[in-house]
């Protein structure tokens, strides 16, 4: 007897990474239509070769036996049921239509969750349904994230998506502000290869500071300064005043570039260095001593992310972080704090859709300030419990785990089962989609084209990449662009802001994402102008070139006009939303008797917000287990040793994981991942156990940041203790009730 044999057919195809901001080139080896293995992809202008554990894992996510492949209808019992696309679409559009006939299109509510930004059919799809609603629903992972940013951006620069990044491949003294790089692989700036980036920078004679509550991985590598969370203000604001009483502010880059700077001096005059020493933990002399050799340098940027990000003051901070850069003379100069170069010009984009503003209106029970056309997610509950006009009855969250990753997450967790409809686009049944009326199985980037727009804008070295699937969608999956459009056909709406759009759909033209992301890639400025101009871009020679090409071997300089949306091509620094925030900062107390610790939360090289804990290679291994970290000094005081079960409770609530007793924290602070502690499908994850950080966190108005709603999750007070008999009292606690 002959053996059958099948003809196998391997295939090396480059493909993006779409887990993370540095957006990786990777080659996924596919034979027969599957994934046996993907590498870094040497061709690529940006990572070269890089990649990291999780990267290089994904391909399980193809084979996950836990994975949502068909459409799952949950039943009266709380089980999910698969059932067929049209028996899913149908329902929901007919559940849609009801909503909307009786409360309008201002009932119903999207999530773009975080996993959209490598996902340009879902966020293009997602933009433009809910404007077609005319919905104010409109919630993003943005808000949990980088609202400071966008709100900063637009108030000082005239619009959201203008976002100057330090130069990291030119500067000499970069400071780095609540960001661990060596792990993230970065924020709101893509380098690739960042750690050796940084490196470089140190090994050309400059200087690296990390400043950063916890001895980071990336810490490590340079000069540390220890920081009390969420206290970043009062050290930029403090850094700020030291570079305008000594006279070391560069007068005619402020002049040139900025109107109102006199303002900064207002700003920063109730600020007493001797005070913000001892907010920030830091030494009087190391503050000023960091600002004065900041302003000597030629070329410096200080760059803060998430850990200054996610504090109650995050867009004070981040404006203070933008003015001092301009203020010492780095904004737009080589090395300093410049502008990238995306291959579609997203900042006019957003212009010319209507999307680009600030505070046009507010919130219906907050009144908290819209950005780009969103809400804040820390609003959600309320938004879903409090009656009346606009009251929000349906959802619809595309890639996001709200429940787990979002703010005061037991509170999202208890709202989401009193909407009329949940629907779920996902990969898993979630702490999120287990509370939906409908599952809806999604692709990855592996079975889909990608097309990195999103990280494009902060790229170190600018290029342009799109690539095509690597391989067909697993099941009965589809791409989310393909579910919401069909969502969208049954309620009778177009998704895009363009009224002729809707004209279109009615007469049965609908322009899918590709060409419509294909027709701004051509438009752009290195677009090929359908033809206008012969060596410019389309997608067809993207695809031809899928690792990628680069656009330009530095980023430009003296280009600030360019990223200016105000008339007078000037930076706005006279804000007096800014000037309120740094009132109420000089106002509040940092000390809280009744919980004497403040958590922070770090991101693990295994672990990726709320799900990639079912990945076997990424969860083997004795340290994969959720622990808090903790200094020796706090540890002893509460008889807390190594690997003890320990509970952090807040005021808001509490979890119970094990210690990990090291002094690479600071003490007074502890630090906790986030995204475990799950429940839902995905088993490997939920035998994991843990606890949900985001159980420990507030969303009132006043506990996040109030000028852009940005959730805040970082200095969370607390208090620890040890969970068996031998609890002991904190000597803070006893000093309290003293
Ligand atoms: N491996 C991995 N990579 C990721 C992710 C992940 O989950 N895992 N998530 C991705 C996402 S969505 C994002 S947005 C980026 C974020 O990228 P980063 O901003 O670089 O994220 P973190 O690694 O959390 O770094 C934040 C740092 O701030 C510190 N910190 C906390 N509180 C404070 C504070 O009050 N002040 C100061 N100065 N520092 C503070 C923390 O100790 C931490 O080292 O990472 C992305 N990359
Ligand atoms: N305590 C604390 N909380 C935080 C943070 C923190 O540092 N500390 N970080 C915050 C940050 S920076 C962010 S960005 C947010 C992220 O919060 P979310 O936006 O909620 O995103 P994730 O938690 O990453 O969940 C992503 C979900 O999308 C699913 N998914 C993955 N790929 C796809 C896809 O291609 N299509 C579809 N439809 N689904 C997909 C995953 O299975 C998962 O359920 O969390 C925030 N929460
Ligand atoms: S660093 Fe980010 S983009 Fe690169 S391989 Fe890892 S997860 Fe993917
Ligand atoms: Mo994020």
């Amino acid at each position: 007897m002959t053996a059958i044999t099948t003809p196998t057919h391997s295939e090396d195809k480059p493909v993006m990474c779409g887990i993370c901001e540095a957006s990786c080139g990777l080659i996924a080896t596919v034979v027969n239509d599957e994934v046996v293995k993907l590498r870094g992809d040497d061709n690529h202008p940006n990572s070269r070769g890089f990649t990291c554990p999780k990267g290089v894992s994904f391909g399980y996510f193809l084979k996950d036996p836990d994975r949502v492949l068909e459409p799952l209808q949950k039943q009266p019992d709380g089980s999910f049921k698969p059932v067929s696309w049209d028996t899913a679409l149908d329902d929901i559009g007919r559940r849609l239509n009801a909503i909307i006939r009786e409360h309008g299109g201002e009932a119903v509510g999207l999530y773009l969750g975080n996993p959209c930004a490598w996902n340009y059919g879902a966020f293009l799809s997602l933009m433009g349904m809910a404007a077609a609603l005319k919905t104010k629903h409109f919630y993003t992972a943005a808000s949990i994230d980088i609202n400071n940013y966008w709100a900063v951006h637009s108030l000082i620069y005239g619009n959201f998506q203008v976002n100057p990044i330090p130069d990291v491949h030119r500067t000499k003294f970069l400071v780095v502000l609540g960001a661990n790089p060596a792990v993230s692989h970065g924020s709101m700036l893509t380098v690739g290869r960042v750690k050796e980036a940084m490196q470089d920078i140190t090994a050309r004679g400059g200087r690296v500071v990390v400043i950063d509550p916890r001895r980071t991985e990336t810490a490590e590598l340079f000069e540390h300064v220890a920081i009390r969370p969420d206290s970043d203000a009062w050290l930029v604001a403090a850094m700020l005043k030291v570079v305008l009483d000594e006279g070391l502010a560069d007068t005619a880059a402020l002049a040139r570039q900025t109107v109102g700077a006199d303002f900064l001096d207002g700003l920063v005059r109730d600020v007493d260095l001797a005070r913000a020493a001892q907010e920030t933990g830091i030494a009087q002399t190391t503050i000023v001593q960091l600002a004065r050799d900041f302003a000597a340098s030629p070329a410096a940027a200080l760059y803060c992310r998430t850990g200054a990000s996610m504090g109650q003051f995050s867009s004070l901070t981040k404006y203070l972080v933008d003015a001092f850069n301009i203020a010492t003379g780095n904004l737009d100069r080589p090395g300093g704090y410049v502008f990238g170069v995306p291959m579609v010009d997203t900042e006019q984009v957003v212009k010319l859709f209507g999307l680009a503003g600030y505070d046009r209106w507010r919130t219906r029970v907050d009144n908290l300030p819209e950005i780009a056309g969103t809400s804040p997610l820390i609003s959600l509950p309320r938004e879903i419990e409090t009656p009346g006009k606009g009251q929000l009855r349906a959802l619809m969250v595309c890639s996001g785990n709200i429940a787990s990753s979002g703010p005061a997450a037991q509170a999202i967790d208890a709202a989401l089962p009193k909407l009329d409809l949940l629907v779920a686009m996902d990969l898993f049944v979630t702490e999120t989609s287990r509370h939906a009326d409908y599952i809806l199985p999604a692709t990855t980037w592996l079975e889909r084209d990608a097309w990195p727009v999103f990280t494009s804008g902060h790229t170190a070295i600018p290029y342009a990449q799109w690539t095509p699937a690597a391989v067909t969608p697993r099941g009965q999956s589809r791409d989310d662009a393909w579910m919401l459009d069909q969502i969208c056909r049954r309620i009778g709406i177009v998704a895009s802001p363009l009224a002729a759009a809707q004209w279109a759909g009615k007469l049965g033209i609908r322009v899918p994402t590709q060409l419509m992301a294909d027709i701004l890639l051509r438009l752009s400025p290195h677009g090929d102008w359908f033809g206008l101009k012969p060596g410019g871009l389309n997608r067809k020679k993207l695809w031809a070139k899928p690792s990628g090409i680069k656009l330009a071997d530095s980023l430009p300089t003296g280009v600030l006009a360019k990223h200016i949306y105000f008339s007078d091509k000037r930076v706005h620094l006279d804000q007096p939303l800014i000037g309120s925030e740094m009132q109420r900062l000089l106002a509040r107390s940092s000390i809280d008797a009744d919980y004497p610790l403040l958590v922070i939360g770090m991101r693990e090289i295994r672990s990726h917000n709320s799900w990639m804990h079912n990945v076997p290679k990424l969860m083997a291994g004795a340290d994969r287990t959720h622990s808090l970290r903790i200094h020796p000094d706090d540890a002893a005081a509460r008889s807390i040793g190594d690997g003890d079960e320990v509970e952090i409770a807040s005021r808001h609530g509490s979890v119970r994981v094990k210690a990990r007793v090291t002094d690479e924290m600071m003490p007074g602070s502890v630090a906790l991942p986030h995204g475990w502690g799950h429940a839902g499908g995905w088993q490997r994850a939920v035998a994991a156990g843990g606890g949900r950080y985001n159980n420990l966190t507030g969303n009132r108005p006043e506990e996040n940041d109030l000028l852009s709603g940005n959730a805040a999750f970082s200095g969370i007070r607390v208090r620890v203790e040890r969970v068996d008999g031998a609890r002991v009292k904190t000597p803070e606690l006893e000093t309290a009730a003293a």
